[in-house]
Parts: C-alpha cells; structure tokens; sequence
C-alpha cells in the first residue's frame, strides 16, 4: 500500500514535471535535460546509470559531476547522485583521470589515453559501469558532455567504445561588446557583462554561459569588441574581469582581451605606440605582467589593427609582423598567444578582395611562434556565401586560425532563420588544390597540411557569437544552433552539418521523428534561401550601408568606393559580376593555380560563385539553359518560395513542441517572408533596369516600384542599438 503511493505520487510528480517543462524559453538552450520521452528507453536508462563515481576534487572534477547529477537526473526523471566509493556497486558511471583516480589508474587504460591529448577523452562501457577518462580534468568535462548528449539524443548505452579528441587546439568565440554593453552586430539584448555589478554580482548567467561553451568544448572566449576600448586594461575593470575568469576557469575556457593598439597613448603615458619604441615595449610587457597578476592563465589579446580606422603598426611605419610580434613577446614568458586579425582592405587597394593577402603573404615566416593570424572565411566580409579567403592557401609558415561569423550581421540579424552549419561546413570541405595534396581548408586548418613548413602549429577556429540579455541568449532561437555548429565544428572538422542539425534539434527541441525531418530541412535549406533572396549567383554585399540589413543594390553615393553597392556587383548594359581574372583585378592570381584555373573559367567556375569571379553577358547561357538574366531572377523567386516552404512546414509541426518557442518562430518566419519579398523585388526591379529585360510573366509582380523600394531603403528603421548609420541615413 505505502509503496503504491510512494510510486503514484513519483508518478505525479514526474508528470508535474514534465508539463512545467513544456513552457520553455530557450534559456537553457540545448542543456535542457528533460526527462528522456521514451519510456521503454528512459527505463533502459535508469537501469544503467544509477550513481556518479569521482575521485578527483578539482574545481573542473566538481563542475563535471554537478552536470552530470543535473543532467543525469534530469533525463532519467529520477536523482542521480555522487556517490561514496565505499556505496558503489552496479550502474555507475565512473570519471576521471589515471592521476586522480586510483579506480581509473587501475583500468589499464594509459595507452589508450596517451593518443587522445590534452583534452581528449573516452567512454567505454566496461561491465556494468559507464567510464568517462581522460588524461586532464577538462578532458573529463568535455567526456562528461558527450554522455548526456548520448542520452539527451536518445543513444544507446550498451557496448560504448568513444574515443574523441579536437582537430582544433584553439576554439573560441569572440563577443563584440562595449564596454556601455551595446553589443555590435549583436541583436540579442544588451552585453552579458554587467560591468557595474562586477565583480560582486556574479550573475548565475555566466556559469551557464560557461557550461553553454564547455558543452561544445570551446575553450577561449574573448569578451570585448574587437574595435576596443582600452579602458578595460585598467585596474578597475580588470577586477572585475579577473572575476568572469574565475566563473570560466573550471570549464577550461580561457578569457582573452580585445585591445585597442594605440592604449599605451590613450592612457596618457607616451605619445607613441610604435611597437619597435622600447618605451612601448615596456609599457606592454608592464600591463601584461598586471594582467596575469589578475588572471594566472590569461589567454592573450585579440587585435584588430590597422583596419577600418583602428589603429596599428602602420601608423608608426611598422608592418603587421612588427606590431603582433612585440604584444607575443610580452605574453611569451606567461604563455599567452596573439590573435592577429587579417581583416584589413585600405581604401587605395583597388580591389578589396585583394587586401588581406596582399598584405599578409608576404610577411608569412615573420610572425612569432605564438601569434596566430585570425583571417575570415572569406576575402571580403561574411557574405552570406563566399569562396574561401585565398590567404587561407597561401600560408606555410605562419599560424592561421579561420575566423566566421554566428552572429547574423549579413543574414537578416536575429530576425531570420539562417542556420549556419552549411556555410562552415563548405569552406571546411573547400579543396584549395594545392599540389595535388590534401588541401582542404580543414587540413590547412588542422596544421597538417604545413606540417613540413610549419611545426608545432598553433590551430583554430573562432566565431562571433552574439548572445545578450536576451532570454533566449541569441534573439533567435535558431542563432543557437549556429553557435552549436560552430562548436562542434571546431572540436571536430569533419563533421557534417546536417547530423549536427539534428544532434541539435534532439536536445534542444524533441526527438520525436516526425519534428525532426521537416524542421531539419529547414535548417539545411534556410542558408541557401538566405543567398538567394539576397545575392544570388555570386553577387555580394548589396546591403544598405551601414546597418547591413536591407537591400540598396543601387548605393553608389557613399564616399569610399568599396562601401557602395554597386561596387560589387557592377551591373551594367553588358552584363553583372565582378571580373577578377587576368583581364580584370586579377584577384584570382591569389589562388593556387589548379583552383584559380577552375574558377577563371567561365564553364568550370560553380555558378553559385559566377559573379565573383566574372562580369557576364546578361544573355549567357547557364547550366539550366536559362539565360542568366533568368536564371539570377529565378534564384531570386526561389528564396523567396523557400521561406514560404519553411512557413509551411514548420506550421506543420505545431503541438510537437512547447507553444512558446513554436509561436515565437512562427511570428519570426512570416518577418523573413515579408523581407525576403523586399529582397527580391529590390534587387530583381533594380537589375531589370540595368538589363532593361522582362521579368517572366510566370513570376508573380512585385508589389511596388523600385522607387518605392528606394524610399523604403532610406527610411526603414533598422533595428541594430549599435550602429548609426540608418538613423543618419533617414535624414539625408
Ligand atoms: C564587419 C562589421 C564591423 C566589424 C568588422 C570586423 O560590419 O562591425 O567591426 O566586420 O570584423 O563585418 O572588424
């Protein structure tokens, strides 16, 4: 009797729970752990996994089994707890390292171990007990995460043999914050950093900011804009800094600093910050020494120099190698590395494609061992597709870590669904063709592909991410899954973005077949739409300046010749595109030679690169047999159908997820439809008079004129805090 009500009133308190968990709000992102809905296999669970064994006391061993205990709990509706060795018997789940573990010393498992690295890990099932080992207490974390994953992606548990370690050494993201927490590019609230609060406020925020990151096996973050303010460097805000390390310090992440170049003038101490003046040097290694007294394992800087009006070593007649190489030799002693941006285009360049290599290939060989070059996907900025940055080929004796963009700034803000593991996943798979080796900007990354130029390589990838206040931390709750993807990406290169979707969909959303399908499909489709009801075929960067939302293909007026639309697409009577071939910039002279060959081509160029490569005849006859002309309307109707499909089909899978989440997607799909049209009707009118061709009836009218859609341009709000640029565009 007593045992029947102990077992009903279990029962109603796992319904309870469940039917709490259904109002949901995406703050817990994909480390939800609600309990397994499959009962049969959370009773499977249960059966398997009843305690948690550790024996190391680190503050990353403590964090891993809270994790485990929340997590474990969670998922098998049931607490699992840590338990004293002496307790232990069946269903354990065992973690730690041969050090701080006699039980895992004991398995044999070193060998096994040694291959896997610093932050690599195994779960092997041995008899009854599910072990998760590793060489270091963060290798445990990260072990730690991929067993809740098995479970919270509905896996089974018999016969585990994983082995993982990451492709990458660094993994980090990057916030472009202010210090007055407007966040650029950020579109999801303001900045997490409370610095007022700081450091006697610890926002619970930020330990599940950490754990959001430890999750994925991200390991850096650098927590302040890379146009920076050199405030941060002081005394006060580096006790408050020192504050956020210590939260991320037991989840392996290492906290870097953007820095402005010029912060040894802006503090009023020298009128100089040429890196080869050995007052600057001091003042350097000075403010590094107070760092690391603040922070003991203090990453390193992220600079952003000489480009778009930051200052740098040029400003002293010094080159990149000069300026990176100084900060390196100042962190050196305490172990810290540079990031080095590449992103720089000077307005005298001619073509902006051609600047970030033409400044950096020759100075490869000069940068100090412990700066790495931070170079973006592509050569120019984000687009929502480019090919791969040709710097990334041309480097043999330098670090380079690729840096992409999870934050939506050139794909509709967080206002759009634009999941962006396909776009990752195509640079990473780009074969440069170098020498007929393999070149795929995975294995450059990876350092293997230089190993005989370039030893001990420094390798990484970083991503800016742009979670706020937003309870949902990234606006859309979609940007979510970018964030994942870059993550998992980054751990591991080889992944494919579509099992990624779905590994992300099964923890964040359901595991239920019928949700997964559809919702993965517009997942997979939704970046491609993005390029087609925007820049279709190869175009580019069609945006109003400024605020990089809406469409203004038409900008020519603004005072730098690359900030202008048609800059870019260079439409005119003759044809569109950018010839960037031997009878053009010549950009493509950047590539090796069998790639460059591929692209100068007109027929062997991807057509969905075309016109970054190439001006073409309006009359060219495409693969579909369309002229181009039709073809680049077609692409442009298309992105806009495929929006439509998405509404459709994420209509479809109502009442298979929380209302909350469900609405909010909803109301946010029909923003992108109705700006998905503007896209199209913008770009498609504007083109047509250049090309002074029809629009196929078959297509339906755009709504309105292009003076219409010019007017909108100029008087749209454009809902980005950070940038100015559509306030003082309304008034012109
Ligand atoms: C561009 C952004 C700008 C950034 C810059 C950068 O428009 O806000 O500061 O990149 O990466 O995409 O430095």
């Amino acid at each position: 009797m007593r045992n029947r009500f102990v077992l009903s009133f279990l029962c109603i308190g796992t319904l309870l729970l469940a039917s709490f968990a259904r109002a949901e709000d995406g703050y817990d992102m994909w480390l939800r752990y609600q309990p397994v809905a499959n009962e049969n296999l959370r009773q499977e669970y249960q059966a398997q996994i009843k305690q948690i064994i550790a024996e190391g006391n680190s503050a990353t061993i403590k964090v891993a089994v809270e994790e485990l205990q929340r997590g474990l709990s969670g998922l098998l509706a049931v607490p699992v707890t840590q338990t004293a060795l002496a307790n232990a018997t069946a269903g354990r789940v065992l973690i730690g390292t041969p050090a701080n573990s006699p039980l895992i010393a004991a398995l044999g498992l070193k060998k096994k171990l040694v291959a896997l690295g610093n932050e690599g890990y195994l779960i092997h099932k041995i008899n009854t007990q599910i072990i998760v080992a590793a060489n270091t207490d963060v290798g445990v974390l990260y072990g730690s995460f991929h067993l809740l994953r098995l479970l919270q992606t509905e896996q089974p548990l018999n016969n585990l043999s994983i082995t993982s370690s990451p492709t990458l050494q660094y993994r980090v993201v990057n916030h472009w914050d202010n210090v007055n927490r407007l966040v650029e590019r950020g579109y999801a609230g303001l900045s997490l950093w409370d610095w007022g609060t700081l450091p006697e406020f610890k926002n619970p925020r930020y330990t599940d900011y950490a754990r959001i990151n430890a999750s994925l096996g991200i390991n850096g973050t650098v927590i302040n804009n890379v146009n920076a303010d050199p405030r941060l460097m002081s005394d006060q805000f580096l006790k408050k800094i020192a504050a956020l390390a210590d939260i991320f310090r037991p989840y392996g992440i290492k906290l870097y600093l953007s820095i402005n170049y010029n912060a040894p003038r802006a503090y009023g101490d020298l009128d100089t910050a040429d890196p080869l003046d050995p007052r600057v040097q001091d003042w350097w290694k000075a403010r590094a020494d107070k760092i690391y007294s603040y922070i003991p394992d203090f990453g390193g800087y992220l600079v952003k120099a000489d480009s778009e009006g930051q200052p740098g070593p040029q400003g002293y007649g010094r080159n990149h190698a000069d300026g990176a190489n100084m900060l390196a030799d100042t962190l050196k002693p305490h172990n810290g590395v540079v990031f080095w941006r590449a992103f720089v285009y000077h307005p005298d360049i001619g073509d902006r494609f051609r600047g970030a290599y033409d400044e950096f290939t020759p100075l490869d060989g000069k940068f100090k061992e412990n700066v790495i070059l931070q170079i973006k996907n592509g050569p120019i900025d984000f687009q929502p597709r480019e090919p791969v940055s040709p710097l990334l080929g041309s480097l043999k004796k330098t670090n380079m870590m690729m840096e992409v963009q999870v934050t939506q700034e050139y794909f509709g803000f967080a206002n759009h669904l634009a999941y962006q593991g396909p776009l990752f996943e195509e640079a990473l798979k780009t074969d440069l063709k170098v020498d007929g080796k393999n070149s795929t900007l995975a294995n450059i990354l990876s350092g293997q592909f230089n190993k005989s130029t370039l030893k001990n390589a420094r390798t990484g990838m970083a991503a800016v991410i742009n979670p706020g206040t937003d309870r949902n931390w990234t606006g859309h709750p979609f940007v979510q899954s970018s964030w994942y993807a870059f993550g998992r990406m980054a751990w591991d290169t080889s992944l494919n973005s579509d099992a990624i979707a779905e590994e992300w969909l099964r923890m964040t959303f359901s595991n239920q077949e019928k949700f997964i399908a559809p919702v993965k499909k517009i997942m997979l489709e939704s970046r491609e739409a993005g390029v087609n009801y925007r820049s279709p075929l190869g175009l580019t960067h069609l945006y109003s300046q400024g605020d990089h939302y809406g469409p203004a293909p038409w900008t020519a007026d603004m005072a730098r010749a690359d900030w202008n639309a048609v800059y870019y697409h260079r439409a005119a009577e003759d044809g569109i595109g950018f010839n960037r071939t031997g009878t053009g910039s010549n950009a493509l002279a950047q590539y090796p030679a069998a790639l460059a060959k591929q692209y100068a081509d007109l027929n062997t160029v991807p057509e969905d690169l075309m016109l970054w490569f190439h001006h073409v005849e309006w009359n060219h006859k495409m693969k579909s047999g369309r002229t181009l002309w039709e073809e680049l309307v077609d692409k442009y109707y298309s992105g806009v159908n495929q929006v439509r499909t998405m509404q459709a089909e994420w209509d479809n899978i109502e009442g298979q997820i929380d209302a909350e989440r469900f609405a909010h997607v909803k109301a946010l799909l029909s923003v992108q439809e109705r700006e998905a049209v503007r896209w199209r009707d913008s770009c498609v009118l504007y083109f047509q008079s250049i090309s002074t061709l029809p629009i196929p009836v078959a297509y339906e009218k755009p709504e309105h004129d292009l003076e219409y859609y010019k007017m909108l341009a100029r008087t749209t709000y454009v809902p980005d805090p950070w940038h100015p640029a559509g306030a003082s565009r309304v008034l012109k």
